[in-house]
């Protein structure tokens, strides 16, 4: 995590710290914002369902609905961060630092991702 914001330009670290907002739900998952500036982020995660969702950040060039699939589970190829559990009706955060690139946001529990929990984000 220091590392990366040691690596970045100044103007960067100085400018980042944003909050974005992400909206759980059977079967979504809804980003405030698909561009994000590159540095600390912290994720707000919702979970407007009616069952338990999580919550993972996963680094990868691929589209957000292309990820490798194994038993009903997206692989978690790039994995940088995770909410294990979040309940319904619950809210957690989530605090780390995001290097230029693109992201996958998924819920990774069983049949989640392949029922549509997932988005792409980008950071810059
Ligand atoms: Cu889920």
């Amino acid at each position: 995590m220091r590392l990366a914001l040691v690596a970045a330009p100044p103007a960067e670290t100085a400018t980042s710290g944003g909050a974005v907002s992400v909206v759980l739900d059977e079967w979504k998952l809804v980003p405030a914002q698909a561009v994000v500036r590159a540095g600390r982020v912290t994720f707000v995660v919702r979970n407007d369902g009616s069952m338990a969702h999580e919550f993972v950040v996963l680094r990868s060039d691929r589209r957000a609905g292309g990820l490798p699939v194994k038993g009903g589970r997206a692989l978690e190829v790039g994995l940088r961060a995770e909410i294990p559990g979040i309940a319904s009706g619950g809210s957690k955060r989530l605090t780390m630092t995001l290097r230029p690139g693109k992201y996958v946001l998924l819920c990774n529990l069983l049949g989640h991702y392949q029922a549509g929990q997932f988005a792409a984000l980008r950071a810059r």
